[in-house]
């Protein structure tokens, strides 16, 4: 039985449904600190959950006799750099009390860092998996320390735990809350609503991106990996793209020709994205579990207009 929490949001939405697919829908607990209407909550078992409850999480755990823990539930960069005591505790009493549910249970275990978790002094271009990690954002501190915090419960006390460096996810299920790379998402949705969007991230800001259905596979490639292959597990760069603005108008124009980006850049974010690479090198991943990708920018683009369209007619 897998234990998911953060169930309904961005990555979570699609990978408990994906998850219910592969194994069963029982097989499945989602939980989310909130209820909503979606298939997450109504196609298997739900709960609501605070992860910083770390009981209410062990209770859930002994009932459904978990054998896999799914830590998804955070606060993402922006969000955690407006409020970076609420971050801390979130983001790091939730994973500490997650790991100790792992430890108990015997469970293996997942959850994401990201590329948020390098800092202004890590190489930018081609960033490899073992380097420098001085972020200066309050989530980048959140996803050192986790990934380290990972490293010792696989160590310390030999909890199966696996995780990777998300970059920036583009998806159409669940709009992500709070981060700095969302302004992809927001513009393919500008683009269908208004034919135009204003990108608070500057021209020429190059930052690694993936499309979620890519995201979820990684997930269970790495989940599903011979454990003797890994050496690096937490945590894993993965990546599917490099890019900019600019590259996400030009890949929309090529379906809206009339498409018109133009910038009002906010500080704050377009700090946090200066301090993350320009790309990352996945080498690792590729080579300790079979990493790969289906979308590229303009296939990704293709898929994401066809979906939101629907989407956005639906409601
Ligand atoms: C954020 N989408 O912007 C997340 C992610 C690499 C970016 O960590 O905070």
């Amino acid at each position: 039985k897998i234990l998911i929490t953060g169930s309904l949001g961005q990555i979570g939405s699609e990978l408990t449904m994906a998850l219910r697919e592969r194994y069963g829908h029982q097989q499945v607990i989602a939980t989310d600190i909130r209820e909503a209407d979606h298939p997450v909550v109504t196609s298997g078992p739900f709960e609501t959950l605070d992860v910083t409850d770390g009981d209410a999480m062990q209770e859930i755990a002994d009932r459904y006799q978990v054998d896999t823990v799914i830590h998804l539930a955070a606060l993402l960069s922006a969000k955690a750099e407006n409020n970076p005591q609420l971050a801390w505790d979130l983001n790091m009493n939730g994973l500490m009390n997650a790991l100790e549910v792992a430890r108990k249970r015997e469970a293996k275990f997942f959850t994401p860092s990201s590329i948020g978790a390098f800092g202004p002094t890590t190489p930018k271009d081609q960033t490899p998996q073992l380097t420098v990690q001085r972020p200066t954002t309050m989530y980048g501190v959140n996803k050192v320390a986790g990934e380290l915090l990972c490293d010792y419960y696989f160590e310390r006390f030999g909890v199966d735990t696996r995780s990777v460096r998300f970059p920036g996810l583009i998806s159409y299920d669940t709009e992500p809350g709070g981060g700095t790379t969302d302004y992809a998402v927001e513009m393919y949705y500008e683009a269908l609503k208004q034919g135009r969007y204003t990108s608070y991230i500057a021209a020429g800001t190059y930052m690694d991106m993936m499309y979620m259905p890519d995201a979820v596979k990684a997930i269970i490639d790495l989940m599903e990996a011979d454990p003797a292959r890994l050496k690096n597990r937490n945590a894993y760069n993965v990546t599917a793209m490099s890019a900019a603005p600019e590259d996400f108008a030009r890949a929309i124009q090529q379906h809206i020709p009339a498409f018109e980006l133009d910038y009002d850049v906010d500080p704050v974010r377009q700090a946090i994205a200066d301090s993350w690479p320009n790309s990352i090198d996945s080498k690792a991943a590729v080579n300790e579990w079979d990493f790969t990708i289906d979308y590229d920018l303009n296939k990704m683009t293709e898929d994401m207009l066809t979906q939101l369209k629907q989407k956005l007619v639906l409601d």
